[in-house]
């Protein structure tokens, strides 16, 4: 019988080459393991010897051989194939004894470089393994060393490897093989040509790590878990630390980010109530509780079993506020102990925390945020997020009224929101809180008409309100919709084939429009 030893990770192998030596097998072996089995006193056969060729190009071709692939391949219950054999002078390999270059070790290395894990992709290793397991029957391949007892005990007592053993040493053979491909192909999908991270991997695999199951999905007939990335954005949702309350559904989840996403964008003191994906109320203020009672205001029917978000901790009189309604989740950098306090007696209430990214509440704007991700039918959307934020110099005033500097506060204001707020967005603001929120509709109309509608429930008056608009009025129906709900100033894109007749409407009403040239559509 003869073995073939070729090893990286050489533990365990002269113990094992000294055993199948005893046994009687002729051992043969690459330059590496066979040094060292010679260095040990075992009588060893190199590969080079067997092929009649020098290890060659630094190693890069060992064993890639019909001396080597045809003693792994031949079956040895076929005739032509041991004629095959005998003609061309090549010795059975029955026992086969691999383990890689190490590949996953060395890319797990931070400063590995791209020439490194190249170089530690095994190619005759692997050639070698799929040979021999190919044609199980006749070889045994180890692939790990937990096999290496095992197996010599099973030649020891009965002078053979049996069928069931070779099976399963084959069928774990390809397991490794599988295993060790799904590395190389996850770490280069990555990778660019010059070893820098591809924002778009070539392949998405492998870059989620689940968090939790959840108990269901979007509904109770569904399945769901949570999966964070593989390197999570300091101060997203992925990183929070849940401090009391009832486990996360799903649309608990879903819910919080929108949320903790809006309240990042604010520098000032903000809070943001959440249902059902869209702002119902969001508000900056000098402290959370005047930032929460004012957000609160815009929608009180709504806001009823909401998620809050907050961006400055949570202090005790701002969770008096919150304690009074019905609220799902609620998420701050921090809660004060005097906050704390408050929830401990509403053990069901979920508290989270989340640190706010590092290098400002800003730095999401800087291009921190994660990949956008959307299923389609079998198939993954994937985008750059909507991380755009807008300077004033960028915005541009197109009607012969100017907004003043409160409107152009408020301007402002209600662009940031309509940017969270799910499309078509019609957002109506002042004094720094949202007045009426208007989301979702398939008619930009129908969203103004909608948001108007909310105003007059919760008894707030529009008058002299600024509007938002995410993407441009395509014809002046709309803006009519929101000057006669009483906004004197206006925020949109611009853009339209009908922007002069849009412009024109807005200065015949006697209201100032100013364009951003930026769209956040949110589907
Ligand atoms: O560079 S390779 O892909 N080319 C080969 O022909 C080859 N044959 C075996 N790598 C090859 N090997 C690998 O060498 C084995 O998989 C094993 O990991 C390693 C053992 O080398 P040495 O015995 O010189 O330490």
């Amino acid at each position: 019988m003869n073995a073939l030893i070729s090893v990286s990770d050489k533990s365990g192998i002269v113990e094992l080459a000294r055993a199948l030596h005893d046994a009687g097998v002729r051992l043969i072996s690459t330059g590496g393991t066979a040094k060292l089995l010679a260095e040990q006193g075992l009588p060893v056969t190199e590969v080079a010897e067997v092929t009649g060729f020098p290890e060659m190009l630094d190693g890069r071709v060992k064993t890639l051989h019909p001396k080597i692939h045809g003693g792994l391949l031949a079956r040895r219950d076929h005739p032509d194939h041991v004629a095959a054999l005998k003609r061309h002078m090549i010795s059975t390999i029955d026992i086969l004894v691999v383990n890689l270059y190490p590949f996953e070790s060395t890319v797990a290395r931070a400063d590995c470089t791209l020439e490194e894990a190249i170089e530690n992709i095994d190619i005759g290793g692997p050639a070698m393994v799929r040979s021999g397991a190919k044609n199980w029957k006749d070889v045994a391949v180890l692939t790990d060393a937990s096999q290496y007892g095992p197996v010599v005990a099973e030649l020891k007592a009965s002078g053979q490897v049996s069928q069931k053993t070779k099976f399963a040493l084959a069928v774990a053979a390809f397991n490794r093989i599988s295993n060790y491909d799904a590395a190389i192909s996850d770490h280069l999908s990555a990778l660019q040509e010059d070893g820098s991270l591809s924002p778009f991997p070539a392949q998405a695999n492998g870059r989620f790590v689940k968090l939790q199951d959840l108990r269901y999905g979007e509904n109770p007939h569904q399945q769901a878990a949570f999966y964070r990335d593989l390197y999570p954005a300091p101060g997203s949702l992925a990183v929070a630390q849940q401090l009391q309350g009832k486990e996360l559904s799903y649309n608990n989840i879903a819910d919080a980010d929108a949320a903790w996403e809006c309240v990042k964008s604010f520098d000032t003191p903000a809070c943001v109530i959440v249902k059902h994906a869209n702002p119902c109320g969001v508000a900056i203020g000098k402290d959370p509780l005047e930032a929460y009672s004012k957000a609160f205001q815009t929608d009180p029917t709504s806001a009823f079993g909401g998620i809050i978000a907050f961006n400055r901790p949570l202090d005790g009189a701002g969770a008096q506020a919150v304690s009074k309604q019905f609220v799902e989740v609620l998420m701050a950098p921090d809660f004060s102990p005097e906050a704390l306090q408050v929830f401990a007696g509403k053990a069901n209430v979920r508290l989270l925390k989340i640190a706010l990214p590092p290098g400002g509440e800003r730095a999401w704007d800087k291009g921190q945020n994660l990949m956008d991700v959307k299923r389609v039918g079998s198939g993954l959307l994937m985008q750059t997020a909507d991380n755009r934020g807008l300077t004033l110099d960028e915005l541009k005033c197109v009607t012969k009224k100017k907004p003043s500097a409160d409107e152009l506060e408020d301007l402002l204001f209600a662009w940031k929101v309509a940017k969270f707020v799910k499309s078509n967005a019609i957002v109506f603001c002042k004094g720094g809180m949202t007045m009426g929120v208007g989301a979702g509709q398939m008619s930009r109309l129908d969203s103004a008409r909608i948001a108007s509608i909310k105003a007059q429930h919760a008894k707030l008056t529009l008058q002299g309100t600024a509007v938002a608009s995410d993407a441009f009025f395509p014809f002046r129906d709309g803006l009519d919709v929101v000057v006669d709900a009483g906004a004197t100033c206006v925020i949109q894109p611009g853009g339209s084939m009908r922007d002069q007749e849009v412009i024109a409407a807005a200065d015949e009403r006697g209201v100032a429009m100013v364009f951003t040239g930026v769209r956040h559509f949110r589907h």
